[in-house]
Parts: structure tokens; C-alpha cells; sequence
């Protein structure tokens, strides 16, 4: 069940465009069986939200729901980290030997919910330190422009201040970082727009910045997942206003984040 559905030239292919643009899609990679799992994994998620859960809609009306660290919370989330794919298709697009889960989240628009998530890049949010780190987004629903697609700048490397997705309010916790609308509106040709399909994967970089449509249909829901994985050479390293942890780490800042194994499990490739 863990291998992946897809060829090794089209693997190698997807990892150097993820190298040049910072993302890549990669069609049909899940089969049904697992978007079977993972769909019944969110149900239960929602029905029993974690103490982190959000709802980032603001004030348009809808339901923007947000939830991480599943995979801590619940068996469902941590079987389809280990055992899927993915884990082996973020090393791939990496490049790295190891890749560990750094958190696993959920990210539904309910129909009619217009709240478009800002321009961004995850990096500045996390508790992290280190470039080798990616998402790998999954749609569990036909994702076109008109129910919360994402878009991306296509490049990686630069860090911008991290903003809040409701207000859309700077968060200012790198004071180095430029000033982002700027830089979108210098370069509005390199805006790649990914629709997508239940199977497809959405891998980008941590530091690509990318953004969401509001999902403005009134019938047909958004559900996507998204698995957060790093590279062995990723620490630990707390700043004020990241996000917060689940729990409090077994780990020391500067530490590579995979020493606490059972707060961020390796998901490939998986222990003996
Ligand atoms: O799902 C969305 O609307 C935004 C997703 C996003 O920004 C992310 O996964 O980093």
C-alpha cells in the first residue's frame, strides 16, 4: 500500500520542476481506497475537533474549518501519514533520505464561504529552523478557482511576515522579512493557478508563497488535507507567535525536530 502509483520518470520530472517553481502537482497519485480512509479520518476529526481547531472564515459567513497534529489525535490520520504514500513522495520532491511529519491538518470550506486565505508562506509560522520543509496538499473534493483553489508564486526562498487568515493581519514576527504585496504585485505573470482532483497531490515548499479562493459555490464543499514533512536537517527553534504545538516537545531548541519520535513520527522511510 505504500508504494507509490507513479512512474519513475514522471517522479523525477515533478522534482525538478519542484526545485525550480516550489511546487509541483502530481495527478493521481492516491487511490480510492485511500481517499475512502482519509475521508472517513476527517468526518471523525470534525466530529471531535482537537483544542487547536479553528474556524477562519471571518466575518463573510461560511465555515472555514481548520485542525492539526491529527495524526497525534487520531489512529485514522496517523495510519494514512505512515502508511501512504506521501511520505515517500515529500522525500522524493525534497530530496532528502528522511522525511519526518511535522503536522497533519485538516483545511475545509464549507459551501459559501468567500474568505479568501491570504498571500503567504508557511515557514514564518512554524516553530522551525531549516529550508528543507514542504506541504503535500491533498483536495478530497474537485478544488477548481470557484471552490478555494490555491494559487502560488512560482519560486521559493524569501520570507515575508506571516499574517493572520481572518483579519489578513501582519503577525510580525520576523522583522527582516519584505513587504509582501509588493513583491506579488511586481510579479503577477508567475501566479500558477492549481485546480485539482480527488487522487492528485499538491506538493510546495515552505517557503513558496501561495494563497486560496474563497469557496463561493453554495452546494459543493471543499475538503482538503495537508501533511506537513521535513528533512533530517530541520530543528526545533520556538519563536514568538508560531503556532502552537499539540504538546509540549521532548526536544531542545536547535534539536532536529525528528528526535521526538512520537510527537513527529518518521513517515519514511518507516522504522524496521
Ligand atoms: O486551504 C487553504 O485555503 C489554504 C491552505 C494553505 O495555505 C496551506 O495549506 O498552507
Amino acid at each position: 500500500m505504500r508504494t507509490m502509483n507513479t512512474g519513475e520518470d514522471r517522479i523525477t520530472v515533478a522534482a525538478q520542476q519542484f526545485a525550480n517553481d516550489g511546487v509541483v502537482v502530481l495527478r493521481g497519485v492516491l487511490d480510492p481506497a485511500w481517499l475512502q480512509h482519509l475521508s472517513a479520518a476527517l468526518d471523525e476529526a470534525l466530529a471531535a475537533p482537537t483544542p487547536l481547531a479553528q474556524n477562519f472564515a471571518g466575518t463573510q459567513g461560511g465555515a472555514f474549518h481548520s485542525d492539526m497534529y491529527l495524526s497525534s489525535a487520531f489512529a485514522s490520520f496517523r495510519e494514512f501519514a505512515t502508511r501512504s504514500p506521501v511520505g515517500e513522495l515529500a522525500a522524493r520532491m525534497l530530496g532528502v533520505e528522511h522525511v519526518t511529519l511535522f503536522t497533519d491538518e485538516l483545511l475545509v470550506k464549507e459551501p459559501g464561504t468567500p474568505q479568501e486565505t491570504p498571500w503567504h508562506h508557511d515557514m514564518p509560522y512554524w516553530p522551525l529552523g531549516g529550508d528543507s520543509a514542504c506541504s503535500v496538499w491533498i483536495p478530497l473534493d474537485r478544488v477548481t478557482r470557484h471552490v478555494g483553489a490555491l494559487e502560488f508564486l512560482r519560486g521559493w526562498g524569501r520570507r515575508f511576515h506571516p499574517r493572520n487568515f481572518d483579519s489578513g493581519l501582519d503577525r510580525r514576527t520576523e522583522p527582516r522579512e519584505e513587504s509582501l504585496q509588493a513583491f506579488i504585485a511586481s510579479d503577477p505573470d508567475q501566479v500558477i493557478t492549481t485546480e485539482a482532483e480527488p487522487g492528485d497531490c499538491i506538493v510546495f515548499h515552505a517557503l513558496t508563497l501561495h494563497r486560496a479562493f474563497g469557496n463561493t459555490l453554495p452546494h459543493a464543499r471543499r475538503r482538503a488535507v495537508a501533511l506537513r514533512l521535513v528533512g533530517p536537517s530541520v530543528v526545533y527553534q520556538p519563536r514568538p507567535r508560531t503556532i502552537p504545538l499539540i504538546w509540549a516537545p521532548a526536544l531542545a531548541p536547535g534539536t532536529p525536530l525528528g528526535t521526538d519520535r512520537e510527537l513527529f513520527p518518521r513517515l519514511w522511510p518507516l522504522d524496521p
